[in-house]
């Protein structure tokens, strides 16, 4: 027999084995309920003085029947039935009501958050009579003011509303909403989402920048929305009205995911996710998950995958439909309690494999750098904001083709070229990733092998996107990352790039604030001034030895 959820303490074994009985029972498709059962869960009901549900499915199987109290019951976890956009859960609940009480305002915002086929309470009488059935369904209108629809209430004797007829009318009209947004494309539609105590103004450019993320990660963005709270909840992060405003819109635009510009914990996670028929992922995930698909080096790849399995590690608490998109389905499926335990241990196992395995890789790479020193070139490493234009400068001074796209990460793994003064001095340059405020601190520590190259650098070339209005911002997180790293003393030449986007004036007051070199990396003719400084900087750190750190802001 299948287990009964919620509260059982204080119940008879008798009346756990007859609650549990329910799940025999099957129910017609075309009815929302039987009589024999409306029958048989008043009577238990009114006899344990607590409220019991069922949740069935559109085949009319009974699949969770749920003890409550007197006055409300919890609903289990569903995720496991995520339904996609244009569709219901394929789940209706049936419940029994104590008192001669509607629908209560949980039960609307249940049937809404977690998209029920239908939500029905059944009022029972002190006798254990059913009295009425009252019956709300979603109604996607778009114009209309609530979410649901509520029926008037059902004589227990006369229940002919044809289920199932009820619920494909429901879907064709959600359908019709989701046909108009193109859904079947395959592309992931989300909503943003940033629930801020900071002011608007910032809140803004963060959630701008997580729509060039969610972008770069193949990702359709169909909303963006900032909520500001004096105080940030600490389960839901918005207050539950919220979050029911948010399930309409997902529903109304034909979205599958929300994505929230703040990091959640693990219990905010699996709060929220139970909570909402959708997925949900953070800004951590979604860097992630771009950064697995641009590594191309096996070093790329494995410390992308430390970083995740990092992640998701303590987030394995509970089902968690949207770690299957980043882990291909570790975990992701509802495990059982065993099940978990496994999972844990593999990925325990997997992060010590990948870290053995990084450390071989780091010898190689040793090894290959000592050769590269005692040929005794200067190193030159290009840094900044990701998208700024690095790989676009090495490119342009190099002559070489390295991958330049407009998305954030385009570059993951460093790469290094060659390169020649006019005065012949000879140095390598090197190109690497992108620098991001807040920085998930799996992948810094993930990557540290790659940033802690930065420090055999004998300068830096801070490129700057000048023609982002957020760009001062942007050099503070890079001038943050530099000090994390302590490398902020080495030798810094500010490149303000893109100056083919600014006017002259803007680029003046730039010039100023940050005693940089405009420049537009494209093109090759705007390079003079930056290249002659290079060539001054590194020739006079020739002479002048290693020691000597003159900061060029
Ligand atoms: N208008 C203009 N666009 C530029 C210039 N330099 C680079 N870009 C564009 O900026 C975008 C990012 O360039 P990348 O060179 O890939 O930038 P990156 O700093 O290497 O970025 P990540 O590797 O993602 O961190 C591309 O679309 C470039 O074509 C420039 O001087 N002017
Ligand atoms: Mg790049």
């Amino acid at each position: 027999m299948k287990k009964l959820f919620g509260n059982t303490n204080g119940l008879k074994t008798t009346q756990i084995r007859n609650i549990e009985k329910l799940y025999r029972y099957r129910i017609p498709s075309e009815t929302i309920v039987t009589s024999q059962i409306i029958k048989k869960i008043s009577m238990l009901s009114s006899e344990i003085n607590r409220q019991i549900g069922l949740l069935v499915n559109r085949s009319g199987k009974i699949i969770s029947v749920i003890v409550g109290d007197h006055k409300q019951i919890m609903l289990p976890d569903t995720s496991d039935y995520r339904t996609p956009p244009g569709r219901l859960k394929g789940l209706r609940c049936i419940h029994t009501h104590l008192k001669d009480e509607k629908l209560t305002q949980d039960d609307l915002t249940d049937l809404t958050l977690l998209r029920l086929d239908l939500m029905a309470a059944i009022t029972v009488s002190e006798n254990g009579q059913a009295r009425h059935i009252h019956i709300a369904n979603i109604f996607p209108n778009q114009s209309a003011a609530q979410p649901y629809q509520i029926h008037p209430p059902i004589d227990p004797g006369r229940l002919d509303v044809h289920c199932l007829e009820l619920i494909e009318s429901i879907e064709s009209e959600l359908s019709q909403i989701t046909a108009l947004h193109d859904i079947d494309s395959g592309i992931e539609r989300a909503i943003l989402i940033s629930v801020t105590t900071s002011s608007r103004h910032k809140a803004k450019i963060s959630i701008n920048e997580l729509q060039k993320l969610a972008r770069s990660s193949d990702i359709f963005v169909v909303d963006t929305v900032i909520q500001h709270r004096k105080k940030i909840d600490s389960r839901f992060l918005m207050g539950r009205g919220r979050l029911e405003d948010l399930s309409i819109l997902a529903m109304q635009k034909g979205a599958s995911m929300i994505i929230f510009d703040q990091e959640l914990n693990p219990s905010q996670i699996r709060s929220i996710t139970n909570k909402i028929d959708l997925k949900v992922i953070d800004r951590t995930q979604l860097i992630l998950d771009i950064f697995a698909r641009r590594a191309r080096t096996k070093e790329g790849k494995l410390q992308v995958e430390l970083a995740q399995l990092k992640y998701m590690l303590p987030r394995l608490i509970t089902k968690n439909t949207a770690m299957s998109r980043l882990t291909g389905g570790i975990g992701g499926r509802g495990p059982g309690e065993t099940k978990l335990e496994i999972d844990r241990r593999r990925i325990r196992d997997r992060i010590s494999r990948i870290e053995k395995s990084l450390k071989q890789v780091k010898r190689q790479r040793d090894l290959e750098k000592s050769k590269r020193e005692k040929k005794g070139l200067p190193v030159i490493s290009i840094i900044g904001y990701t998208n700024a234009g690095k790989s676009t400068l090495l490119n342009t001074l190099t002559k070489s083709k390295v991958l330049v796209g407009n998305r954030m990460f385009a570059t993951l793994d460093p790469s290094s070229r060659r390169m020649k003064f006019p005065k012949d001095t000879e140095v390598i340059i090197t190109d690497t990733v992108g620098f991001i405020r807040d920085l998930p601190k799996e992948l810094k520590i993930a990557f540290s092998a790659t940033l802690e190259e930065l420090k055999r650098a004998d300068l830096l070339i801070h490129v700057i996107d000048s023609g982002n209005p957020d760009y001062q911002s942007q050099i503070e997180s890079v001038n943050k990352i530099l000090e994390d790293l302590n490398i902020h003393r080495i030798n810094r030449i500010m490149a303000l790039n893109k100056k083919d986007l600014v006017s002259k004036d803007t680029m003046k007051i730039l010039e100023k604030e940050t005693r940089g070199i405009p420049i537009s990396a494209k093109n090759a003719a705007t390079l003079h001034l930056l290249i002659s400084k290079m060539q001054s900087m590194v020739i006079s750190k020739q002479v002048n030895g290693i020691d000597e750190h003159t900061l060029l802001v």
